[in-house]
């Protein structure tokens, strides 16, 4: 293929909710869409980064100015292009794996539609559909909480994930299980909120059975991961440490991660997130997909990556009605608890216009004509 240019597009989606994690309330949602025109084909790709560099370094501002400045003029100067070469031709320019993501998404799309091959056959999807589970913000009040889990329970969610923070922990946790019992799926998510002296505090989660306690100390802290999975019963999972199947390869090995939640926005792309699991299961390491409140674009990719063959744990791939009264292509609907892979060519969705233009705030075209 031979790039002619890219249309970078914002948008901006109100969520149903507020969506509180130890790093923040979010009541909308920025988006930055790339789409990549091809003489063979177009493409879409989502990028995952927030508004503000809350949850990592990237926002949405500077992913638009490095797609601008950098990323996209060596892609259009590229001779030949397929999503494969994306991360070879982006490699010399450091970090911006949002950034990058959503360009090799755009380009992998744009191939796929091509060909007629769908994300799911390209990445090696082995199941139709893949259980879904649902991400619990921190709330004002444990009733509160009891009403949002009981709620998801209701429509099907097969797991749940309550965000924690020092001072919401233990106690909304113990009011879920006594509730709702000790069969439903549980995990929390922390976000990078502790540091190792809360190991004995976190240890007092042991005695409710959670799947993985993910993400409980700093980004860099990896050993500080190790020493803590050493003095905790809950598995250690991974999220922000994990940036590429190296850092994966390392955490594993040093005893850091059990358990490796994969966002290939994070990854740089959904090449390297293949790869990342393909380490995992040779490793014996069980993985799950991560979610990033992604629109049905982002939605449609990350459920043919949930459904490879090492994704054993329920993802973050919840319907598009979790945080979207609106989304900008056909919504995903749960049903029976589980989102269906996409078939069709590409990511087997394109955005919808009128609900596109509805939320669209501006538009930019890089590269050549059209
Ligand atoms: O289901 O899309 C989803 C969201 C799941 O909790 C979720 N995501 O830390 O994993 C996270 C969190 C997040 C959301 C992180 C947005 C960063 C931005």
């Amino acid at each position: 293929m031979k790039l002619t240019g890219v249309e970078l597009r914002r948008i901006t989606m109100p969520l149903v909710s507020p969506f509180r994690t130890s790093f923040g309330t979010q009541t909308s949602r920025d988006i930055l869409l790339v789409r990549v025109v091809t003489d063979e084909a177009e493409g879409w790709g989502e990028c995952v980064a927030m508004s503000d560099p809350l949850y990592s370094s990237e926002y949405v501002d500077a992913t638009a100015d490095v797609l601008r400045r950098f990323l996209v003029p060596a892609l259009v100067d590229a001779a030949h292009l397929d999503a494969n070469a994306v991360g070879q031709i982006l490699a010399p320019f450091k970090g911006h794996r949002m950034a990058k993501a959503a360009l090799e998404m755009a380009v992998l799309d744009a191939e796929l539609r091509a060909e007629g091959r769908s994300f799911g056959r390209e990445l090696g999807a082995v199941r139709e559909r893949v259980p879904c589970g649902v991400s619990v913000g921190i709330m004002d009040s444990i009733p509160a909480l009891l009403d949002a889990v009981g709620g998801y329970l209701a429509e099907g969610y097969v797991r749940i994930k309550l965000k924690i923070e020092p001072g919401w922990d233990v106690e909304p946790v113990r009011a879920v299980r006594e509730r709702f019992g000790d069969d439903v799926l549980l995990q929390v998510d922390a976000n990078t909120a502790y540091t190792l002296s809360d190991a004995r505090h976190l240890a007092r989660l042991d005695p409710f059975d959670l799947l993985l306690i993910e993400q409980p100390l700093e980004e860099e802290d990896v050993l500080g991961h190790a020493d803590l999975a050493r003095q905790l019963r809950t598995p250690v999972c991974l999220d922000e440490s994990i940036v590429s199947a190296q850092s994966a390869a390392a955490a594993i090995r040093l005893g850091a991660a059990a358990i490796v939640n994969i966002k290939p926005g994070r990854v740089g792309g959904y090449l390297e997130a293949r790869r990342i699991h393909d380490v995992c299961v040779a490793a014996g390491v069980p993985v799950w997909c991560g979610g990033m409140l992604e629109s049905g674009l982002g939605r449609a990719a990350n459920v043919a990556l949930a459904a490879l063959p090492g994704f054993t744990l329920p993802g973050d791939t919840s319907g598009s009605g979790r945080y979207y009264r609106t989304d900008i292509t056909t919504p995903f609907v749960l049903d029976d608890g589980h989102l269906t892979v996409p078939t069709g060519p590409g990511l087997g969705v394109t955005p919808l216009e009128d609900e596109l233009a509805a939320v669209t705030t501006s538009t930019a075209w890089l590269g050549g004509g059209s």
